[in-house]
């Protein structure tokens, strides 16, 4: 089955916003495979942001990422990871139509709440970044049988 890792950033927590982004997919279908509140290592930020490495953004995504905890969440299903994606919105808040996570919580693109894997090889890397094997959990909900 397909997996995905999404993350609530530290503006989420802060926003108390957890409960309901975790209800949202919840309620679309998607099955919660692993998740951990943690402080993320400058070294681990370092990593999941890579590709960005040259932007002049870099320093700021990283001090921001590591400003506060995240929630951290591997979940799976049916296209999970595209169908997230459009259900997050677009990366810049003032972009994101209302009814996307970021259309309803976010202002700013620094500040966009949720991190979502963008293809099929990135999700098999944060989440290898991010969860050990045994951290995530196999069962059957029958969700869509
Ligand atoms: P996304 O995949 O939607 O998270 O977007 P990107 O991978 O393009 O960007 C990663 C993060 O960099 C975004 F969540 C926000 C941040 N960013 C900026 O701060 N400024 C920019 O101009 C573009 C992205």
């Amino acid at each position: 089955m397909e997996k995905t890792f999404l993350m609530v950033k530290p503006d989420g927590v802060q926003r108390n916003v957890i409960g309901e982004i975790v209800s949202r997919f919840e309620r679309k279908g998607f099955q919660l495979a692993g998740a951990k509140l943690m402080s993320i290592p400058t070294e681990l930020a370092e990593q999941h942001y890579g590709e960005h490495k040259e932007r002049p953004f870099f320093g700021e995504l990283v001090d921001f990422i590591t400003s506060g905890p995240v929630f951290a969440m591997v979940w799976q299903g049916e296209n999970v990871i595209s169908t997230a994606r459009q259900m997050m919105g677009a990366t810049n808040p003032k972009d994101a139509a209302p009814g996307t996570i970021r259309g309803d919580f976010g202002l700013t693109v620094g500040k966009n709440i949720i991190h979502g894997s963008d293809s099929p090889e990135s999700a098999v890397r944060e989440i290898g970044l991010f969860f050990k094997e045994e951290e995530l959990v196999e069962y059957n909900k029958n969700i869509n049988e």
